[in-house]
């Protein structure tokens, strides 16, 4: 069962409404999105995470793009796979670009998935039917707008609501949504705009009852994220700083944060998710899936990963209807009273719509595989 062909492609698509974060705003998304195709003709897709700009990580679509054509696919090219576990280890030697990385390992994922006739959420190991989500609020200029949203999401049953802050646009503005919802479960997300001098400002939070405060500190750190959770009563949780199964385990050792955020493509892909997912499992520490404004392909992968039992937060994969005026699959991604039903189709489970994919679709580039250079399945076991 060879991959015959891969098909890289980079899609432009614009979200509903610009997304703002301490780090920036963001309005077109650039999306590199991957189909492996296998002999029989069965496609398996995969989508980058990272963004036209270095902001929220150094990777963009273009090093995504220098990675795979000239790298990461070569690689794969060199010896035959048996299992998509196999895939990450092949990439060891090759430092960061995790979302790269991420980007053909989830389409060997969900082609395994299909060719195991299974939905990926099964062969990752998941149980639940339907998964729990929150929703990411960016930050506004007008805080009558940001009110009008949260009970709008609230109303639609949305689990939890998450708000980005940052220094002037902080307790106050957190002050004011939990007055209005003194019960829903509430958070906040810095993406590293603070440091240790703010202890007192993140400290005014500790009496919101948030449920977690998100990066508050640099994007690389989990020394002074300690001695902030030290200092604070809100449980910090850890995204930027997260790459792989080992940073979990020293933040955790550390008391760096209480609760972690997975992203597939932040980790390198989603056997290096299932292992963070099962070492938070075993040791309870509390487990959720972010987003990075994805396509429905991305969001496939993350309503899959988030199947598995160790997930016990609402996540931010929210409906696809959030984000875009049409998305790229079929059906789209729907959220009932705060919840996504996982789909039992093989693989993603969401059909890949080619017309919308080629509407958005700016350059597209085909490599064909050796023959028999990658395998699926234990054929040749
Ligand atoms: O920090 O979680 C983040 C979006 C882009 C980059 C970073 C982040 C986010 C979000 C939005 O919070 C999550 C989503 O709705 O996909
Ligand atoms: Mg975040």
């Amino acid at each position: 069962m060879n991959i015959k062909e891969i098909i890289l492609r980079k899609l432009k698509m614009r979200l509903k409404h610009p997304f703002t974060t301490s780090f920036g705003t963001l309005q077109d998304r650039y999306i590199y999105l991957i189909e492996v195709v296998d002999e029989n003709n069965l496609s398996g897709w995969g989508e980058s995470v990272a963004g036209n700009y270095p902001l929220y990580s150094p990777e963009t679509v273009e090093t995504t793009r220098h990675m795979l054509e000239d790298v990461l696919i070569p690689i794969l090219n060199e010896a035959p796979i048996y299992h998509p576990d196999e895939v990450n280890g092949r990439f060891k030697h090759i430092r960061g670009n995790n979302s790269a990385k991420s980007t053909i390992e989830t389409a060997i994922w969900d082609l395994y998935a299909k060719q195991q006739n299974v939905t990926l959420a099964e062969a990752l190991g998941g149980e639940r039917k339907q998964i729990e989500v929150g929703i990411s609020l960016g930050i506004q200029d007008n805080m009558d707008d940001l009110l009008t949203q949260v009970n709008d999401y609230v109303t639609e049953g949305y689990k939890r609501i998450k708000i980005k802050i940052k220094p002037g646009q902080d307790v106050e503005v957190m002050q004011k949504v939990r007055d209005q919802f003194p019960t829903i479960q509430l958070m906040a997300d810095a993406n590293s705009a603070y440091t240790l001098n703010d202890v007192e400002i993140l400290a005014k939070l500790d009496h919101l009852n948030l449920m977690m405060i998100e990066q508050p500190l640099a994007h690389d750190d989990i020394i002074d994220h300690a001695e902030l959770q030290a200092q604070i009563k809100t449980p910090i949780c850890l995204d930027e700083s997260i790459h792989s199964l080992e940073d979990v385990k020293k933040a955790v050792r550390l008391n760096s944060c209480k609760i972690i955020n997975l992203k597939i493509g932040r980790v390198g892909g989603l056997t290096e998710s299932k292992k963070i997912h099962d070492f938070c499992l075993k040791n309870n520490v509390p487990l959720w899936c972010g987003g990075m404004l994805e396509a429905g392909v991305g969001r496939a992968h993350n309503i899959a990963i988030t199947s598995l039992a160790g997930f016990t937060l609402p996540g931010d994969t929210a409906a696809s209807s959030r984000y875009w005026e049409e998305d790229i699959i079929d059906p789209e991604v729907t959220v009932n009273d705060g919840c996504i039903h996982i789909p039992d189709r093989p693989g993603i489970g969401y059909e890949v719509n080619r017309e919308k994919v080629a509407k958005y679709t700016l350059e597209e580039k085909r490599i064909s595989c050796l023959v028999q250079s990658v395998l699926m399945g234990n054929l040749y076991r």
